[in-house]
């Protein structure tokens, strides 16, 4: 055997040893959530930054920062080139993506891979097969994960035949561009009339946006409430689910409140589809945090699609599981095995998170500027996720949100409780934040009964500006 033959880092290390230094490919509120728990694990942190983001908190505290570029997203945090070059100038060995920009390219995890850089999530052939939702739809429905009723595949061309396919589904049918997701290149089609043209453009539309034609077709649920499962899998065949997440409350794709444990499911309900998310993590060898999307109607639950990310809502599962999902993350990338088995996670208390954008709180218009006065909440049972600070200037290119706010409680009640007064508490001022909009609704009787559906939000709204 060559005394020198080098390993690749991309092979699961005999002994797992924990990294020294972590590139952070990300900005905000979760560049700074990774940076914490890289600091508890004893591990040193690059920040990567735009022009824009110089002056930002994860840059000031991290050990090591890298300007990568413009303000523009484009040009910075989206840089493949100039992230895996600020990797190898600060002699990182891993890189965190976070969510949103480059955390679910199965390019750019391949790239970091090939560059000699262990990359803190799946493997880019997961990444891709879960990307394409026709692939994912059919390993998830193979492993045992249920799904929306439909036809397995893509749509076939023959106009005939997509027509007996939605005759066959009964309608409404909902077309789905397979290179979508998180809402983009869908359609909802009510009559057979409708039908062939609305495939024609969601095709035309796919192919623009997604450079891929493909779509299929489901069964359009009129009425359902957003679920999904946080699961965990290490990369020696242990895989765990944390519980689920209730993340109905939305509007336009963004989602606004998220809360686990999902009001009023059973919890027997739970576990069994739980179980059947952990074990499909093990047919198809995943590999780090992944969440299954589900829809809920009527006491059943179809997968829909599944993020292989971290995703902004996770503290609302580190709440009532005890587990520190970025830390796992780490550690399960590193090689190490998962520290616990499903019997030794126990789901306590109710957790429940509040997204703080900088928005106008009805117009839903971004509202970036400096933050003249910025107060945060504290007392029993309050978190808040948030790189802000007094005087920071929000950056007008990125994403409007600025901050999580979580309260925790043994019951809802509570940790509604808990939310009112934390939110009565926040300052932030010299910007617009929707924080009106979220003491209205931690006011509001559908929400405080629990179990609204993914339309109630937008119906509110819709309601309110009627009054007006
Ligand atoms: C659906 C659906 C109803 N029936 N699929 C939107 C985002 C993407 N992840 C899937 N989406 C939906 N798929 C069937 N068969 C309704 C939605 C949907 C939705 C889902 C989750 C959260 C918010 C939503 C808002 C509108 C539509």
């Amino acid at each position: 055997m060559a005394v020198f033959e080098r390993k690749p880092r991309t092979t699961v290390p005999e002994k797992p040893v924990m990294f020294e230094k972590i590139l952070i490919a990300n900005r905000g509120e979760i560049a700074l959530r990774i940076q914490r728990a890289c600091r508890e694990m004893g591990i040193k942190t690059v920040a990567v930054h735009s022009e824009a983001d110089a002056e930002a908190k994860y840059v000031k505290l991290a050990d090591e920062s890298v300007c990568i570029g413009p303000a523009s997203s484009g040009l910075s945090y989206l840089s493949v080139p100039a992230i895996i070059s600020a990797a190898e100038v600060t002699d990182a060995q891993a890189i965190h993506p976070g969510y949103g920009f480059l955390s679910e390219n199965a390019d750019f995890s391949e790239r970091c891979e090939k560059s000699g850089f262990v990359f803190i999530g799946p493997r880019a052939e997961t990444i891709r097969l879960m990307g394409d939702k026709v692939s994912a739809k059919n390993a998830m429905k193979k492993a045992g994960v249920p799904c929306v009723p439909g036809v397995d595949g893509a749509l076939p061309d023959d106009p005939a035949e997509i027509i007996k396919i939605a005759k066959f589904i009964g309608y409404p049918v909902i077309i789905k561009a397979s290179g979508g997701g998180g809402g983009r290149g869908m359609r909802v089609v009510h009559t057979e009339a409708a039908l062939l043209n609305a495939v024609t453009m969601t095709k035309t539309e796919a192919q623009a946006a997604f450079n891929n034609p493909m779509v299929y077709m489901e069964k359009f649920l009129e009425n359902p409430r957003h679920v999904e499962i946080q699961i965990l899998a290490d990369q020696h065949g242990n895989a765990v689910y944390l519980g689920e997440r209730d993340c109905s409350m939305q509007r336009r794709h963004q989602k606004v409140i998220e809360e686990a444990p999902a009001p009023g499911i059973d919890r027997k309900l739970i576990a069994k589809i739980g179980e059947r998310c952990a074990e499909a993590c093990r047919k198809i060898n995943y590999r780090g945090a992944g969440t299954f999307e589900f829809l809920y109607e009527n006491g059943e639950f179809y997968f829909i699609e599944m993020n292989t990310r971290v995703q902004v809502e996770h503290p609302v599962t580190e709440m009532i599981t005890g587990v520190d999902i970025v830390q796992q993350q780490i550690r399960i990338a590193a090689g190490e095995k998962l520290p616990f088995k499903q019997r030794d996670i126990l789901f306590r208390g109710h957790a429940i998170e509040c997204r703080i954008n900088a928005e106008h709180p009805y117009t839903f218009v971004p509202s970036p500027g400096r933050i003249s006065n910025w107060h945060v909440p504290g007392g029993p049972g309050i978190r808040v996720d948030s790189h802000v600070y007094n005087n920071y200037f929000i950056p007008p290119h990125y994403d409007s949100m600025i901050g999580k706010l979580i309260s925790y409680g043994d019951t809802r009640e509570q940790a509604i409780a808990r939310m009112r007064t934390a939110l009565s508490e926040m300052v932030v001022e010299g910007i617009n934040t929707n924080i009106p909009l979220h003491q209205e609704l931690m006011n509001d009787a559908a929400f405080i009964r629990g179990g609204t559906s993914i339309h109630y939000l937008e119906h509110k709204l819709a309601e309110r500006t009627k009054g007006k």
